[in-house]
């Protein structure tokens, strides 16, 4: 049976990221890297009008500021790319389960036998890119082919922008006119190889009866002929769903202070709520661990009845196992929640006030990834700063 891959790559993704927050540089060279006049860094991502100029990802950034000095220089700012790229991610979600992320700005979905829930997946592959657009506001470049390898080729080919549909039937046609370099692993070395032989495009390699090939190159030739005719079997593969998420803090001085400890828990378990909430999930074991200042350790853990996502409920479990913990001077306090599950699953009777911890922490990640993670603060941490 034929798959239905696309591949969907974003447009100078953290340029156009910085050109979406900050209107004034639309139309504009714009050059996400390091500082052009200090140490030697590279460009990170160069917007397309920058690219006029011969600018390019991984190019030192001193020479691309002698190509384009009137571009503008941007240090990058993951916290927001990361957010960003979440958000592709929950819309591509919506279009099938198998998702696979492949890097920041990229992605994998498979469409196979979705025909009866969207229709044509062609049509459906367009819809997706329409609606990155509408949502994020940022342009995506996205290949349809059967498989991962031909997909991914297609997303690049009308870059940016680009859209590009190659049905099952086309491969071997669309891939012929192509360097063999198109081929992901071939480098350098064996495309000079290649040559020697003759061989330049994907095209040269497929005129070779498959045995020939395999009798030069032996078993990596056979390889690298199945790509060449197209053929890429390996499946769309979904992230592999976390087990537990964990965070833990090593004190500078040991703590014996029942307060302090307990402020200190409440921190950590706001850090895990706030990852939980970013990833949409919820937890219903909590599991303290502590160290004392003799390095001897202990974990306890508490199931709740009822799975969660508040820093508070996660606080109060901790805090609850911490008063069974011998009162000695504690070196390291530790949470990892697990028996994780999506958050869309849980039951509809939660609490009212679950909900309320939950949006404050969904309010706290809003802030903290416009203006930075210190931006805001547990009061008694302000009190400290003070002191
Ligand atoms: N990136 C980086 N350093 C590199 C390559 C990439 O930091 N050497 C980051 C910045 C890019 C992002 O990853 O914006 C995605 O990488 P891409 O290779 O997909 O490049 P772009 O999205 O910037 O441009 P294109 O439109 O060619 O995909
Ligand atoms: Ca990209
Ligand atoms: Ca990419």
């Amino acid at each position: 049976m034929n798959r239905v891959i696309v591949h969907i790559d974003m447009d100078a993704f953290f340029a156009s990221v910085e050109q979406l927050d900050n209107p004034e540089l639309r139309g504009r060279p714009v050059i996400v890297g390091g500082n052009p006049f200090k140490g030697r860094s590279v460009v990170s991502s160069a917007s397309y009008e920058a690219r006029k100029y011969g600018v390019h990802a991984a190019m030192p950034i001193r020479r691309a500021y002698k190509l384009c000095p009137h571009a503008v220089f941007i240090r990058p700012r993951f916290a927001r790319y990361e957010q960003v790229s979440r958000q592709i991610m929950e819309i591509l979600l919506r279009f099938s389960p198998l998702v696979e992320p492949a890097s920041i700005d990229e992605a994998y979905v498979d469409l196979t036998g979705t025909e009866r829930l969207f229709g044509d997946p062609a049509e459906t592959a367009l819809r997706i890119k329409r609606e990155i657009k509408e949502r994020t506001g940022l342009t995506a470049s996205v290949g349809v082919a059967p498989n991962k390898m031909v997909a991914k080729i297609a997303s690049d080919k009308d870059k940016p922008d680009g859209f590009c549909v190659v049905k099952p039937n086309e491969v071997k046609d669309f891939l012929a006119p192509l360097p063999v370099m198109a081929i992901p692993g071939v480098g350098d070395v064996l495309a000079s190889k290649l040559k020697k032989l003759g061989i330049e495009t994907i095209g040269d390699v497929q005129k070779f009866p498959r045995e020939v090939f395999k009798s030069i190159f032996g078993r990596g030739g056979e390889e690298l002929y199945d790509m060449c005719m197209g053929i890429d079997n390996r499946p769309v593969k979904p992230p592999k769903e976390r087990k537990q998420l964990s965070f833990e803090r090593t004190f500078e001085k040991d703590i014996k202070d029942r307060k302090i400890l307990r402020q200190k828990l409440l921190l950590i378990a706001d850090h895990i709520a706030e990852r939980l909430s970013k990833r949409e999930l919820v937890a219903r074991t909590v599991t303290l661990k502590v160290r004392f200042h003799d390095f001897s350790m202990i974990t306890r853990s508490q199931t709740l009845n009822l799975p969660t996502r508040s820093h508070e409920i996660i606080s109060e479990t901790a805090e609850k196992l911490l008063d069974k913990v011998p009162r000695v001077p504690i070196r390291l306090l530790g949470i990892s929640v697990s028996n994780l599950s999506p958050l869309a699953g849980r039951p509809a009777e939660i609490f009212v006030d679950t909900q309320r911890a939950e949006k404050l922490i969904d309010a706290l990640i809003a802030i903290r990834d416009k203006y930075g993670y210190t931006s805001i603060k547990r009061a008694f941490e302000l009190m400290r700063d003070k002191e």
